[in-house]
């Protein structure tokens, strides 16, 4: 992947579809005005980070498994001045935020590089942690021995607990903001990376999708982004042409607090993928190769080596294969207990004792379960990665005509992505089910949960002439008790959108 800089906007139509570019100026006037009612100075450069949809390949990214999200318009953006150096003791980090009503300032102390820079509290939900989160990251990275202050105000339109990353929109948009205060020269893949591992200080044991989709997204391409052997982020063609297709996006309307549920949704399921991908290296005789709690792409990757591939020459194909292998491998591998492991099962299973595998799997992020669904989490894990390679490789090659045919094969791989959450993830919820119900029979070709999963939003592939209808149809129905407003910020088409960057000449 090639090390190139964050991205310098010069205006705002740089950024956003010439449909937003009216609007969002005006928001970035009122940015400028809240900053300048803030701290009573004009604020020196503007950074901005966008959310993303994920298309398809859902907790998959732990895995070590590639995804395919794209960028959305929705973002963060934060207005910065930067002040003199801190002192320890002193206030190192200004934040304020445009909606008074979520929290509207917070000021983080700066306690010094030898105590680690600044706090974060992760048992206490607040939206200011992924900020100083951010901010952590590049200040421990770049090993500042005196930072400069940063005054800022942050302003963000990702719906928050929405599954469409406004998490990382905060972390990705404060580490780009603090970078560029510290005279920081980190490339944008560098600094995805640092936001992966930041976010981490909020408590969720998080995969790498969203910080690198923010920072790298393009404006009309998908990214299909690799963990493997090393971080790479491709672009996707989404086929345009006839008929053109379109993506839209509901929210359920369901608030999904991963901070909160992660002892026993998120990080539960990083720890079930973990136990099982050693549980396989066990069985598939490769646990030599892949080192200790391995992922189950280096699983699948060191048992691939032992594979031939008779007559299959696309890499995609092989690769589809060699997962195909596993798969079916799997049933022997996880077989102890289809309806789950007790701790002490998993412990004979891996003949490890009850400490060394609370050591290895349940202790560094916050777990809480009495049962750990090793066979199930792994057969989604396996199963999705494969339909994204599927996905890719019919976007690959659907060139300028794509096929009504082609459309519905993609739509079908996000129904399967769907089912396979629901039924062996478990990250559906009853009213993501009822909204993906009503998306397909109002004319979806496809349609899924996207993100995290446990409430957020939906993705739904439409045909571009059938839009409006399929809008309407969702109004009437799923939210036929939201107002107006509620509703338009619910459901939107969307496009894939620019990436992170810097706005100077404000
Ligand atoms: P959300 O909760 O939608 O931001 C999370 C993870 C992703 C990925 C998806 C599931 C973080 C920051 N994000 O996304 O890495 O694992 O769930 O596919 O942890
Ligand atoms: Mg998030």
């Amino acid at each position: 992947m090639a090390n190139s800089l964050v991205t310098e906007f010069t205006s705002v139509k740089d950024i956003y579809s010439a449909a937003a570019s009216s609007e969002q100026e005006c928001r970035y006037r009122s940015l400028v005005k809240t900053f300048f009612q803030t701290y009573g100075k004009p604020p020196q450069f503007i950074a901005r980070a966008p959310g993303r949809v994920n298309i398809i390949g859902e907790h998959i990214d732990y895995c070590g498994f590639g995804v395919l999200p794209m960028g959305i318009e929705k973002d963060v953006i934060a207005a910065v001045y930067v002040a003199d150096e801190a002192l320890p003791g002193e206030t190192i980090l200004s934040l304020a935020n445009t909606q008074p009503d979520v929290y509207f300032k917070r000021e983080v102390q700066f306690l010094g590089l030898d105590q680690g820079i600044v706090e974060i509290d992760a048992a206490r939900h607040e939206w200011y942690n992924y900020c100083s989160a951010g901010f952590k990251g590049v200040l421990e990275t770049l090993g500042t021995k005196a930072p400069r202050k940063m005054l800022c105000v942050v302003d963000g339109t990702v719906p928050g607990g929405g599954g469409l990353s406004s998490s990382s929109a905060l972390v990705c948009c404060i580490s780009i903001a603090t970078m560029h205060a510290q005279g920081g020269k980190l490339s944008a893949e560098q600094l995805a990376l640092l936001a992966v591992a930041s976010e981490r200080y909020v408590g969720v044991n998080g995969g790498g999708m969203d910080q690198v989709c923010s920072m790298m997204a393009k404006k009309d391409e998908a990214l299909f982004i690799e963990f493997s052997p090393v971080l790479s982020a491709t672009s996707v063609p989404i086929p345009l042409a006839d008929p053109p297709i379109s993506f839209v996006i509901a929210n359920s309307l369901v608030v999904s607090d991963k901070a909160t549920t992660a002892p026993f949704c998120y990080n539960l399921r990083v720890a079930e993928t973990r136990i099982a991908a050693s549980l396989m290296a066990h069985h598939l005789n490769v646990y030599d190769q892949v080192g200790v709690t391995p992922t189950l792409e280096d699983v699948v990757a060191a048992y691939s080596k032992t594979l031939e591939y008779p007559e299959i020459e696309s890499s995609i194909d092989r690769a589809i294969f060699s997962l195909e292998v596993v798969i079916k491998a799997l049933r022997r591998g996880l077989n102890y207990h289809e309806e789950g492991y007790t701790l002490t099962q998993v412990c004979e299973a891996l003949d490890a004792s009850e400490a060394a595998v609370t050591k290895s799997y349940l202790t560094e992020y916050p777990i809480k379960t009495d049962v750990f669904h090793l066979y199930k989490r792994a057969y989604h894990v396996l199963t999705e990665a494969q339909r994204v390679l599927q996905f890719r490789h019919l976007c690959d090659n659907a060139g300028e005509k794509l096929s009504k045919n082609i459309a519905q094969s993609l739509g079908d791989l996000m129904n399967a992505s769907q089912n396979s959450c629901k039924a062996l993830y478990n990250c559906s919820c009853p009213e993501l089910d009822e909204l993906v119900k009503l998306c397909r029979l109002n004319g979806a070709l496809g349609s899924r949960l996207t993100g995290a999963g446990w409430g957020g939003c939906t993705i739904s592939l439409v045909l571009q002439p059938q839009v409006n209808d399929f809008i309407q149809a969702l109004q009437k129905s799923y939210y036929s008790k939201s107002t107006d407003e509620e509703f338009i910020s619910a459901v939107f088409a969307t496009h894939p959108a620019q990436g992170a960057g810097l706005m100077k000449n404000l």
